[in-house]
């Protein structure tokens, strides 16, 4: 798309909308801005800037609309838009429209920074000209101007991202899982379900798509899919793909090679194991020798924020899952823990239900520290379901002082909130970094 001298709105001015801001300004649009906050700082900005609302008459002018992941396609400005026939994409969109090399877009309810920053690594072993986008922090439309023939741009993309994208077409894409998430936003399990399998729409039998052969409504849909699709399974043997046997082995379904056993991963867990499968199908259609798809898989350490360890403070184990933003999430956080834990939970109340998360406590959690928005709602669930041992908190520093109390040598400290941050942070990672500070000043 020739965005020369377009009249461009950008909407949302968080990380993508300033990347995409920038970007369209290198493709010569004529850009202004938009966001939601009234009380936003537009001091430093040499574009007209629009608070709240555009008007009418700025409105009728515009050619496009590129939108920030955060932003719903609900709010009245959007409405306002379509009713002008205002074409609107998303960041990821725009960015892809400049993109000259082969991309990968993960995307998945879980497990999506894991196996985009395991692919990120395996691929720049490879390629040195990697780059490592989306909804990992990194805006796609910061690197792709870095883009050429011969590179491979890793992309981890949310359903919110894939709300907006058009013609945005990977070599090699994955749907990790899909659990209830973001039901707010995109209203049920089905729209959510669509927007994710949105990742595959352009794909064509060139590419590949890698699925998780034990989430049912992927397997049911994989034959209407566009594109050649390879599965993964850490439950059963299969006879195409990649699969955990019982003994803990990744084993070639096709040619029953063994390729490397979990216990050589520093990164635990069946779900840990399903994001290496799918980080070695991905890598290996990109052309990646297994030799060095295996020496970076075995080399290769937790992100931050998922299940990290931060400190022992007297006997107790800290540990910062602040990424546990959703229930399915923050199960496998609690999972990942041998002790009797001191957990601290809530936050934004993204319209899901925690039956599942309290039920995965499994005898292992001393006592829920509970904070933010959801705080009320999961003591209901905690009571229905007769789990008692539950106290509020007002602030994460207040949840830290209170659970270094309650611990005891032995024990563990874990964040694994089964929220998203909003009510109370600008994002997990700064809930996560605030957590481990006030952890490390105990
Ligand atoms: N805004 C409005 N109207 C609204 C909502 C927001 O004007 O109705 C404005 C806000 O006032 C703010 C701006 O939009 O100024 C924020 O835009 P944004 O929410 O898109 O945030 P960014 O900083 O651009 O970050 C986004 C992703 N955020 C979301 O999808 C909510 C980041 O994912 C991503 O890392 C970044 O783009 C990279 O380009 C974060 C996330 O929480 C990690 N993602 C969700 C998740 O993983 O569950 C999907």
């Amino acid at each position: 798309m020739d965005q020369k001298g377009k009249r461009t709105v950008v909407v949302g001015l968080g990380k993508s909308g300033m990347a995409a801001w920038e970007l369209l300004r290198k493709m010569g649009a004529e850009v202004c801005l938009y966001d939601g906050r009234e009380d936003l700082d537009t001091s430093g900005f040499d574009v007209p800037v629009y608070l709240g609302t555009i008007p009418e008459e700025v409105l009728r002018k515009l050619d496009c609309a590129v939108f920030s992941p955060g932003v719903p396609l609900t709010i009245p400005v959007a409405e306002a838009m379509r009713k002008h026939g205002i074409p609107i994409i998303g960041e990821i969109e725009l960015a892809y429209l400049c993109e000259r090399g082969r991309v990968i877009g993960i995307t998945g309810t879980n497990g999506k920074t894991t196996t985009t920053t395991l692919v990120g690594e395996i691929m720049s072993a490879y390629n040195a000209q990697t780059f490592v986008v989306g909804n990992i922090g990194n805006p796609y439309t910061k690197e792709v101007c870095r883009s050429s023939e011969q590179s491979v741009t890793v992309a981890e993309i949310s359903s919110f991202q894939l709300e907006t994208v058009d013609t945005f077409r990977p070599a090699v894409s994955a749907i990790l899982n899909i659990t209830p998430d973001h039901l707010d936003r995109h209203g049920t399990m089905e729209n959510y379900r669509n927007a994710k399998l949105d990742i595959t729409k352009n794909q064509t039998e060139e590419d590949l798509c890698v699925l998780n052969y034990e989430e049912e409504t992927l397997r049911r849909r994989a034959e209407e899919l566009p594109c050649r699709v390879e599965f993964f399974s850490s439950k059963r043997s299969l006879d195409k793909g990649l699969y955990q046997d019982t003994a803990g082995n990744i084993v070639d379904g096709v040619s029953g090679e063994i390729l490397m056993n979990m216990s050589e991963s520093n990164i635990p867990g069946d779900h840990n194991c399903e994001n290496i499968m799918a980080a070695i199908l991905m890598t290996r259609e990109m052309g990646v020798p297994l030799e060095t798809i295996l020496r970076t898989v075995k080399g290769f350490h937790a992100v931050e924020h998922r299940v990290e360890f931060v400190q022992t403070v007297k006997g107790v184990d800290y540990y910062n899952d602040s990424k546990g933003t959703n229930p399915d999430a923050a199960i496998k956080g609690i999972q990942s823990m041998s002790r009797p834990t001191v957990l601290i939970g809530g936050g934004y109340d993204k319209g899901g239900g925690f039956e599942e998360w309290i039920r995965a406590f499994d005898g292992k959690v001393k006592k829920l520290l509970l904070m933010g928005q959801t705080a009320d709602k999961i003591v209901e669930t905690a009571e229905i379901l007769g789990f008692h041992d539950y106290e509020r908190v007002e602030t994460l520093e207040q949840a830290v002082s209170r659970a270094a109390e309650l611990a005891e040598s032995g024990d563990a400290v874990l964040l694994s909130p089964a929220c998203a941050s909003w009510d109370m942070f600008d994002s997990y990672e700064q809930r996560g970094s605030l957590f481990k500070e006030y952890v490390r000043s105990l």
